[in-house]
């Protein structure tokens, strides 16, 4: 099961408080006393008692399921999927129980802990006897025929991450075509458990009092679920223009390089031409589409690393020592002992990094199958954000252990790596010999946003289908058309050929088989700008934004802290203005990062037909 309040632990995998062994029945809700008319004393207890349970929970969860991700067993399966159904019990019930005090008069925090409580869930099962282990047993499916999925290619067996690997610079596109294909047909078989386990969830979320679970998800955003549904698509709007500015010139770079019978001049993009199974990030493609006049990147960081030595280990020694130059304390001993950097030899695990906290205090780890290259160093800086950030909010209360809300625990990580990419921060390590001059901005600026700007529609569209989903507007017969009809109006991208009837391709995405939500990337991708920009105000930088590094910035580093430690104890726009002085998602930051791109890009396109 998964429940949000109980995430500490895993965070992309947002999974379970713990199942509860022997002293349950004596951490069960104690049952309502009938007819009275709750107190705001009793509220208070009941709040203490759901903490303190919750918590014991989460940890004996959490344990589970490390072993099981980094040890994919029918036995590790069978007893994460018993933790998860017992713990989702615990969380429905003091959900439910929560509600009881709707209409009582509480103090400001414990009515933010009740509206936590109520609505901590991710996929709520329903109450009835059985529920739960039922809805548990179809994600352990379903995570293990992802994380275990398995593609042969010319006689060669291929897992997610070699497939990954390879992606980034195949350039034929029959052999790519092959990798994506085969990796789609993984998912296939996935449709009818995705389609129980939408239909428990959402029985679930309605006996919590959301019309759907899509409701729920966008309930937790401090503010009522359909503001939050137009503030997606304020946001998207905001940077749509840009967007399309990007797809119209890689595209036409595309068709210089492959000719029409592979990728067209005008319409959509091929989606497994982009160097990204997803095409969510398409940095690997930036040989295809580099500027042609002048001066370009002088270095390429995947080469850098593997020219300067690194190793996993050294990729996440490095990202560290961004954070400590900051003002935050090393990792934990146990950190290194502990976490899983690369993938193991011998048996099956959930590859798809994560960053997790098991014990709700110090025991942070990661669980990478980390290669060296440039994506890998960024997503450890990225999954140390969430550490960090476990960290600094160690010491609130149970229930406000956890980000601002998901998308700011999405955009600490990528906040410090966008400073760590600057070419001045990987002079100071050593990665580069020189910084290139004011003739690499564009260069500099168009790497970065195939991959941050590139992913802003994808980040939009992935929940925007589930929401479909969820509301029952998108039937399973439905599945693949509507995934393919938000991909085509959103991204740009079309399939390479037509899909199978059967074929069930949003569940070739780590997050859809595992239920993770993802309208989380879409904001973080958003914060991470705000933060960005706030930050290099505060170092009293005045060059190119996307120039600004605060590496050793021990002030802004304390700032910084400053809104980590608050966890989810405030509303996040106070959460945001402790350290931005803004209390709104706003996408001009991230517009005003690529202005210069945005306006070069505008001359390249002369002449083109854009959109598609
Ligand atoms: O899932 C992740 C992280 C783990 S929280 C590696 N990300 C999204 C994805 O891979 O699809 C980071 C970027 C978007
Ligand atoms: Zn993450």
């Amino acid at each position: 099961m998964k429940t949000k309040l109980l995430a500490a632990s895993a965070v992309v995998a947002m999974l379970a408080a713990g199942g509860f062994a022997a002293h349950a029945a004596a951490k069960a809700p104690a049952k309502p006393a009938a007819h009275a008319a709750p107190t705001a004393a009793e509220a208070k207890a009941f709040v203490a008692r759901a903490e303190e349970a919750l918590a014991k929970e989460s940890e004996y969860a959490s344990r589970a399921q490390w072993v099981q991700n980094t040890y994919i067993t029918d036995d590790t399966n069978w007893l994460t999927a018993k933790a998860n159904a017992e713990a989702t019990d615990l969380s429905v019930r003091y959900a439910k129980e929560a509600a009881r005090f709707n209409g009582v008069k509480v103090d400001a925090v414990t009515r933010r802990k009740l509206e936590l409580l109520k609505g901590g869930l991710v996929m709520p099962a329903p109450g009835r006897p059985g529920a739960s282990q039922e809805l548990a047993d179809i994600q352990a499916r379903l995570d293990t025929a992802y994380s275990t999925g398995k593609v042969t290619i010319d006689g060669k067996t291929m897992g997610l991450d070699d497939l990954d690997d390879a992606l980034r610079t195949e350039r034929d596109p029959a052999k790519i075509k092959a990798m994506w294909d085969g990796w789609h047909a993984v998912a296939k078989p996935m449709k009818g458990d995705y389609a129980k386990l939408t239909a428990l969830a959402n029985q679930g979320s309605r006996e919590l009092g959301y019309p759907d679970t899509g409701a729920l998800w966008r309930s937790w955003y401090d503010m009522p679920p359909d503001d939050f549904g137009r503030e997606t698509d304020r946001l998207w709007a905001q940077v749509e223009p840009f967007y399309k500015n990007l797809h119209c010139y890689v595209r036409a770079r595309l068709n210089d390089k492959y000719g029409d019978a592979v990728q067209p001049r005008k319409g959509p993009i091929r989606a497994d031409l982009l160097g990204n199974m997803w095409a969510q990030e398409w940095g690997n493609i930036y040989d295809i589409v580099a500027p042609k006049a002048g001066a370009g990147l002088n270095y390429d960081l995947t080469k850098q690393l593997v020219d300067h030595g690194y190793d996993p280990v050294k990729m996440v020694k490095t990202g560290e020592g961004f954070y400590t130059s900051l003002g935050f304390s090393p990792l934990p001993d146990t950190f290194w002992k502990r976490s899983q950097i690369t993938r193991p030899r011998d048996r099956e695990v959930v590859c798809h990094a994560s960053a997790w906290d098991i014990d709700n205090k110090q025991d942070l780890r990661i669980k990478m199958c980390t290669r060296v290259n440039a994506d890998d160093f960024f997503t450890v800086h990225h999954e140390l954000g969430h550490n960090f950030y476990q960290r600094a909010y160690a010491d609130q209360p149970f229930l406000f252990k956890n980000g601002a809300n998901d998308g700011f625990h999405e955009a600490i990580g990528d906040f410090v790596g966008m400073n760590a990419l600057t070419p001045t921060y990987l002079k100071q390590i050593g990665l580069i010999d020189t910084v290139p001059g004011a003739e690499a901005d564009i260069p500099l600026l168009l790497k970065r946003a195939l991959d941050k700007v590139a992913f802003l529609p994808w980040g939009l569209l992935v929940d925007k289908w589930r929401w479909e989903v969820f509301s029952g507007r998108v039937t399973p017969e439905q599945y693949n058309k509507a995934w393919w009809d938000l991909r085509l109006k959103y991204q740009g991208v079309t399939p390479p050929d037509e899909r199978p009837a059967d074929a069930f391709d949003p569940g070739a995405k780590f997050h859809v088989a595992d239920s993770t939500p993802y309208m989380r990337y879409f904001l973080a991708d958003i914060y991470q700008y705000q933060f960005y920009r706030a930050a290099c105000r505060q170092a009293g930088w005045n060059g190119p934004l996307n120039r600004c590094s605060v590496y050793g910035d021990k002030e802004v580093g304390q700032r910084f802290q400053a809104m980590l430690e608050l966890g989810q104890s405030k509303p996040w726009p106070e959460a945001l203005k402790t350290f931005t002085g803004e209390d709104r998602l706003d996408a001009s930051a991230i517009t005003e990062y690529y202005k210069a791109l945005n306006d070069w890009l505008t001359q390249q396109n002369k002449g083109e037909a854009c959109g598609w």
